[in-house]
């Protein structure tokens, strides 16, 4: 790279990443195909609109990546962007069951902005996960743009020690509030909510869409491994495509109904949400779609149809289940006791007297990454909280099996212990980066 400075920073990253593992649960090691895509001449092109949408669910990969039909765009030379962007859409519906998918948000936040403003209006009122419970900032944290338009009610835990949702609460909250959507997603939840429960309370309120944020588990659904929520009846899913689902960075909506033109204002049913969804992503709330990204999203969707992604996702899980086991025989207190999904929430300052920020840094001072995280109902503030989060989708896509998650656990328990033991740390990272090592980046294969 000519940029000596970047291109010096991008190979200290590379080094990084090579020397330690991931265990953020929202990140993952992407292939050299979603890599080369990423980083292709797509970055070029400005693509405001959309491709036509004349055959997505009947037609093979050969046929969408051949044929040329007439699009929507705002601009001339959309040859292959419509072609690439077609293959993205019909493998996102095949993947998820879908009628539709748009694959255009840049991000998950982008994605669940533009289902709200497809769907309601200034002041409505929208139910969601409460954050302090493991629910998503842009669910109505009010620090957010959304919270400032829509009005967002909140349902929590019932039992922090077993995850338990309380779904008395949510069906009297959803009852006397009367939400215009009701939310069923998370980035710090370890259980598998009740989708058909809540389907049947959504279902109770009229004119109430339910959406299921799936961004932390997309991969996990693709793979077998956790509810489908199209199969409850939800009418819409909006996820990230870069964490379990191992894509690149970006966000995707995938709905259920009647696929129409986007040029054209449709009634506001719920069967007409994929054109509602489609309008307000281009125009409504965004520009020009990344294409280069688009183009790596129909490679990494590829790959999830593939049989050895089910592997993956299995394989996840089962790790996930190890680590947090291996932890709690360490002393960790973990919330809802354990995991059913990829992720693990341990509440550091009631294990061991140490808040989050500090395990954090001693752990990375090792060479594995995680993440402070609140704890429900954390008497610490967000910056210095009681706990970490961590996951196992990363260390799956490196190799790592079962009987490697005593070593990790271990690490992590070891290096909180000697936190102000330099040394000690030093030492630790030694071994990380020897073991490390061992499980090239999938990039580099
Ligand atoms: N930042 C993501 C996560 O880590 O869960 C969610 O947006």
């Amino acid at each position: 790279m000519v940029d000596e400075f970047v291109g010096k920073l991008i190979e200290e990253e590379l080094q990084r990443q090579r020397e330690g593992l991931e265990l953020i649960p929202s990140e993952n090691y992407v292939t050299a195909d979603v890599m080369a895509a990423t980083g292709s001449v797509f970055t070029n092109k400005y693509s405001e609109g959309y491709p036509s949408f004349e055959g997505l669910t009947e037609y093979g990969d050969e046929k969408l990546a051949e044929e040329v039909l007439a699009d929507r765009r705002y601009y001339g030379g959309q040859v292959n962007t419509n072609r690439v962007e077609r293959l993205a859409i019909a493998r996102a519906c095949r993947l998820f069951g879908a009628d539709h998918a748009n694959v255009q948000p840049h991000s998950g936040a982008q994605a669940n902005m533009a289902v709200y403003n497809a769907w309601c209006e200034e002041g409505d009122t929208i139910l969601g996960m409460d954050l302090g419970h493991g629910g998503h900032l842009t669910h109505g944290a009010p620090v957010t743009q959304a919270a400032k338009v829509y009005n967002f009610v909140r349902y929590g835990q019932k039992d922090i020690t077993t995850g338990e949702i309380d779904y008395d609460e949510l069906e009297a909250v959803a009852l006397k509030e009367q939400p215009k959507i009701l939310i069923v997603g998370y980035s710090a939840y370890s259980r598998i909510p009740n989708f058909k429960r809540m389907a049947e309370i959504g279902r109770k309120v009229e004119g109430c869409m339910l959406m299921a944020d799936m961004a932390h588990v997309a991969g996990l659904i693709v793979g077998g491994m956790h509810p489908n929520p199209f199969d409850y009846g939800f009418d819409v899913v909006t996820t990230t495509t870069h964490k379990t689902l191992r894509g690149p960075r970006g966000g995707l909506i995938l709905t259920k109904g009647v696929v129409g033109n986007p040029m054209r204002k449709p009634e506001k049913t719920l069967e007409n949400l994929p054109t509602l969804i489609d309008r307000s992503v281009f125009p409504g709330t965004q520009g020009g779609p990344l294409m280069h990204v688009i183009a790596a999203k129909a490679v990494a969707f590829g790959e999830a149809l593939r049989p050895e992604f089910r592997e993956y996702a299995k394989q996840v899980v089962k790790n996930a289940k190890r680590l947090a086991d291996e932890m709690q025989k360490l002393g960790f207190v973990l919330i809802s006791g354990g995991t059913d999904n990829h992720l693990i929430l341990a509440d550091v300052m009631k294990s061991f007297g140490v808040n989050g920020a500090e395990a954090e840094v001693a752990i990375d001072e090792i060479g594995l990454s995680l993440n402070k995280n609140s704890v429900p109902d954390d008497e610490l503030p967000p910056f210095r909280p009681s706990g970490i989060r961590l996951g196992t989708p990363g260390i799956t896509t490196r190799g790592l099996k079962e009987g490697d998650m005593v070593k990790v656990a271990q690490w992590i328990k070891a290096a909180i212990d000697a936190r102000e033991d330099d040394a000690e740390l030093k030492k630790l990272r030694a071994e990380v980066k020897e073991f490390s090592l061992r499980f090239p980046l999938p990039s580099d294969k």
